[in-house]
């Protein structure tokens, strides 16, 4: 056998090079790398000689660079995914909460964490924290249970087998996920005699799992009998890049869709048969269409909280789910008829299985009812002296947006707004993070999804909240002319929290920075603060003057950020569902036990 001597680290880089997608580029796109004592010695070196095969770009925060990776990733559809590498402590930790998020997406990130010394010499080494009564765990151990595949590798040969098992589990669709590879400090250094065959290249193909006859056949039983059915159609839409297949499926059966946060642009937004958003952010014409429906079709989806109105929006009695899904855990969830499958073959064989079977979709007045409520709400305002709403933020972005536009977002007021009254043309317009509604998530993620779709448009709509929690990957955005449009939306404070909060009966309390304890009112300065960091950065006065911003960003040759000062106190009434969030039983306020009273008899509708 030909081998090679090689560091870990180095046949680590040299392995993750050779590695490629269906497409014929490489699977991992680039290393965010920060480096500390754990990770700067040995990977460094590595990273450094595969600079050009395999780039290294440099963030700010550790988390902020795993969610760049993370959008990425999402935004091609989980073909290609990135690597994000820390040193042993604080750096590592701080990934762990971009694991979950990727965890929660079901998306591929590579985490390659440094890890103490497996020889153990400088006993406890810099940032060591000593579990007294077990000499094998490492802060790493946060990662297990965020990681689809978590391994310590305390021997350079250990790689043989962690590293395939790593680019299998990232590359499969049912247990797609991150990735967390935690490489001891020593070992990264230690030179092995590499077989040469292990860093061929090879090529990871996502399969397209083809589903059980007898699966398809119960599910178009039922189906076929249905009167009233409903498609619900999640995120498996996209990463199984099903939209043709979709599409005629749900033409040739007249079967209305309604789109969850994941799922949203698997139709454009104007076809006759997409019903909008679903659940608790969802649209009037989406949920009486589920209230109604006598058999639902979930497809990719994860019957997430927030799409079922917390099990209370199917309220049918008799009614029947059914969840194809490449997942088994979700396809088999709340007594769903399971469709083992890829969204993509899987509605092909539905639609075999159906024949020439149509259904009656609902009235288009449905849908014209929830427009002119949404477009009454997004109208740029006619009263200019008072403080723009955020749902007319989202109006004037909608005005300026082009067809190549991605508005992206994750926490906040904006998801439950965007989701509801964002008209989404071209599928992956619309990135959202909703799984793990990671604050923070957002100007990492807008610069991961224009590392992944350079020619689009990308806006990052955050509150300043999220802002306040993560911002420094602006900075990086402006030094790698990474040019992404950042909206702003200051309502001083966390707007959507305070209104859940009112909404349970109780005070104004330690959402909004006047509500919170102080001295000195808040006066940050957004526009002074994203300008220090090199990005150009303006304030909008109104929403005129937020359009013609817009406009101007587009010429922008680096990251372009607009700040507006919104009201923090209205939503959009109009759609939306009930959501289970539990109100004390107990208080001595009468607007909590008035709320509780409410809340008990919503218990009463769940399904
Ligand atoms: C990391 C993280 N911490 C806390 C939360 C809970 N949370 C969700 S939205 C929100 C407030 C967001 O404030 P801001 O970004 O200003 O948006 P606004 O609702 O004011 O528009 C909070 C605290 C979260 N989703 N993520
Ligand atoms: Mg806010």
């Amino acid at each position: 056998m030909k081998t090679i001597r090689l560091t870990a680290a180095q046949a680590a880089t040299r392995y993750i090079a050779a590695q490629m997608n269906e497409d014929g580029v490489s699977f991992i796109a680039g290393v965010w790398a920060i480096f500390g004592h754990g990770n700067v010695a040995a990977l460094g070196e590595a990273l450094y000689a595969v600079r050009e095969k395999l780039p290294t770009f440099r963030g700010h925060n550790e988390q902020s660079m795993a969610h760049a990776a993370i959008a990425y990733s999402k935004q091609l559809g989980r073909r290609r995914a990135m690597a994000v590498t820390s040193s042993i402590g604080p750096g590592a930790t701080n990934m762990v909460t971009a694991a979950a998020v990727a965890h929660v997406n079901r998306l591929p990130v590579l985490f390659l964490p440094g890890d103490v010394f497996a020889n153990r010499a400088p006993d406890p080494v810099l940032q060591q924290i000593e579990v007294f009564g077990d000499g094998t765990v490492s802060v790493n151990d946060c990662f297990r249970p965020v990681s689809r595949y978590f391994d310590r590798i305390t021997r350079p040969e250990q790689l043989l087998t962690a590293l395939p098992r790593a680019f299998r589990v990232m590359s499969d669709p049912a247990d797609c996920g991150p990735v967390t590879l935690a490489l001891c400090q020593d070992v990264q250094a230690e030179a092995y005699d590499w077989p040469e065959s292990f860093f061929e290249p090879k090529v990871w193909r996502m399969r397209r799992i083809q589903p059980d006859p007898v699966e398809v056949e119960q599910a178009a039983r039922i189906i076929a009998a249905a009167k009233t059915p409903v498609i619900v159609a999640g995120g498996g839409v996209h990463y199984a890049h099903a939209y043709e297949a979709f599409q005629f499926f749900v033409e040739a059966h007249q079967i209305p869709v309604v789109e969850t946060q994941a799922g949203k642009s698997s139709l454009p937004w104007d076809h006759p048969l997409n019903f909008g958003p679903v659940g608790v952010t969802g649209s009037s014409a989406a949920n009486i269409r589920c209230a109604e429906a006598d058999v639902i079709i979930g497809i990719g989806t994860r019957f997430q909280d927030f799409t079922t109105g917390s099990w209370s929006l199917f309220s049918k009695p008799g009614r029947q789910l059914i969840s194809l899904n490449v997942n088994a855990y979700d396809a088999a969830k709340h007594g769903a008829v399971p469709v083992l499958s890829d969204a993509c073959v899987g509605v092909e064989a539905l639609w075999r299985a159906l024949g020439d079977k149509r259904f009656e979709p609902p009235p288009a007045s449905l849908k014209e009812e929830w427009f002119a409520a949404a477009d009454a709400v997004t109208a740029a305002p006619k009263d200019t002296n008072a403080l723009p709403t955020d749902m007319q933020v989202i109006g004037a972005l909608q005005r300026a947006a082009r067809e190549n536009t991605v508005v992206m977002c994750a926490a906040g007021t904006m998801p439950g707004e965007l989701h509801k009254l964002w008209k989404a043309g071209r599928p992956m317009s619309y990135h959202m993070e909703y799984g793990y509604s990671c604050m923070g998530y957002e100007i990492a993620g807008g610069i991961g999804i224009k590392m992944a779709e350079p020619d689009r448009d990308v806006v990052v709509m955050l509150g300043d909240g999220s802002y306040m929690m993560m911002n420094s990957e602006l900075a990086t955005a402006v030094m790698m002319g990474i040019k992404i449009t950042v909206v702003i939306t200051d309502n001083r404070g966390f707007g959507c929290i305070n209104r859940l909060q009112m909404s349970t009966g109780q005070a104004e309390f330690n959402n909004l920075l006047d509500h919170a304890r102080h001295v000195n009112p808040s006066r940050i300065d957004f526009v002074a603060h994203a300008a220090s960091m090199g990005a150009h950065a303006e304030k909008a006065g109104s929403i005129a003057e937020l359009e013609a911003a817009l406009e101007r960003a587009r010429h922008a040759d680096g990251p372009f950020v607009v700040v507006i000062d919104t009201d923090p106190y209205p939503s959009t009434e109009a759609g939306g569902h009930w959501w289970d969030v539990a109100v004390p039983e107990v208080s001595d306020r009468e607007e909590v036990r008035k709320a509780r009273e409410k809340y008990e008899a919503a218990l009463m509708g769940r399904n």
